[in-house]
Formats: C-alpha cells, structure tokens, sequence
C-alpha cells in the first residue's frame, strides 16, 4: 500500500478517524495539524493562544503558523511512511510543502479525497460536539473550505496523485475503500 499520503475532504468527512486507524494498522507517521493546534491550545503556548480564537471562529490558522509547526514535524520523520492529515488547506500550504518534501527526498504518493455530503458532514460535528462544532462556525468552516481548500482537489488532481473515495458509511466500510484504493 501507499504510506506517503495527503488527506483531503471538507470538515467532519473523517479524516482524523480514518488516518489515525490506517497509521496504526499500517506503520505510518499521523501527522493532524488540528491535533497539533489543539495540543498548542491546550498546552497553553503563544502559539496556541494565537491560533485558539481563529480556530474557534471556524476560520484558518495562519498558512506561517501551520508551516512552521509542519517543518519541524516533517524534518523529525524517520523515513518510514508518513500522513499529513488536513494540511495542506491551502495553495500556498501545498507551494510550501513541494520544497520540503523535495529536501527530504519523499514525495507524496497519493492525495485521498474523502468525500461526503453536507448534511452528513453537519450532523457528524454536531455530534461530536468540539469547542469549534456549533452551527454557525460549522457552516463558516464549510464555506472556507470551498473557498480556500477544494482548488487543492484540481492542483493535485493535474499533478496526477488525487484519489476520490466516497466517506459515507461505517468507519470501517470507508477505511476498507481507502485501502482497496491505495493498493
Ligand atoms: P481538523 O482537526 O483537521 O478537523 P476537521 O476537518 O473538522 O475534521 P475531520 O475531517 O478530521 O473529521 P473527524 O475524523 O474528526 O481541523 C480543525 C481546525 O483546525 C480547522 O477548522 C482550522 O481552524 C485548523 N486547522 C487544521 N489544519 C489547518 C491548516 N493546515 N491550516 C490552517 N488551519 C488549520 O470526524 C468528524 C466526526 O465524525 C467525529 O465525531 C467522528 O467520530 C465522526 N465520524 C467519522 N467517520 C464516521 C463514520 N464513517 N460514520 C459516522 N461518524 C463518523
């Protein structure tokens, strides 16, 4: 299987579910940068507290910010397989990781796109109920995504790595559709 790998999909489709099953069961490195801002937050640092309210408000944290916690991930990984988990969120995130991946010699070997629709997606975090889960922020959330995160699905998809799987379902019916089709 295929252990370089990007996740991508709008708020709620799983990601974080899917990624920490598949680390576990295949030996790959989950690196989720909303568990990294949220270990931020919770530790209390600067940079937690500067990501905190944008996080909150349903909005993106900093593309510098982000990279920054990214770079040190990134230069820390051992050479086994690896997931970035909900980064990049942005062009310009997906500009900047060309360069590290490229200095490090590993470059990405699929892009999964969970895909799910937004009723489905709402009803997920209402009922997971996190600091940045009420409706108003969800619907700002979905908004961002679509304005700042879906043209990653056109950019990876012209470089030829994109790979669609459809997020509704049980967990384990989805992690089966990613494995068939990272195979
Ligand atoms: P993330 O932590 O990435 O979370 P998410 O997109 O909201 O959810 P995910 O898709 O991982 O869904 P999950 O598995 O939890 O982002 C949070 C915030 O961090 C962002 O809004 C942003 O502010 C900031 N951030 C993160 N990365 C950033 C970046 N690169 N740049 C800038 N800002 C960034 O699943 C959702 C729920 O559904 C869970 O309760 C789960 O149990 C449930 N579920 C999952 N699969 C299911 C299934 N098959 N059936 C039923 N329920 C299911």
């Amino acid at each position: 299987m295929k252990t370089r790998l990007l996740f991508l999909g709008p708020p709620g489709a799983g990601k974080g579910t899917q990624a920490a099953g598949l680390c576990e069961s295949h030996a790959m490195k989950h690196l989720s940068t909303g568990d990294l801002l949220r270990g931020e937050v919770a530790a209390g640092s600067e940079l937690g507290k500067e990501a905190e309210a944008v996080m909150n408000r349903g909005e993106l944290v900093s593309d510098a910010l982000v990279l920054a916690i990214v770079e040190s991930q990134m230069k820390a990984l051992d050479g086994g397989g690896w997931l970035l988990d909900g980064f990049p969120r942005t062009v310009p995130q997906a500009e900047a990781l060309e360069p590290l991946l490229a200095q490090l010699r590993q470059p990405i070997e699929a892009v999964v796109l969970l895909e799910l629709d937004d009723a489905v997606l709402i009803e997920r975090m209402l009922s997971r109920g996190r600091a940045d889960d009420n409706e108003a922020v969800i619907r700002n959330r979905l908004e961002v995504y679509r304005e700042k995160t879906a043209p990653l699905i056109d950019y990876y998809k012209t470089l030829g790595l994109l790979i669609s799987v459809p997020a509704e379902g049980s967990v384990d019916a989805v992690t089966q559709r990613i494995i068939k089709a990272l195979d």
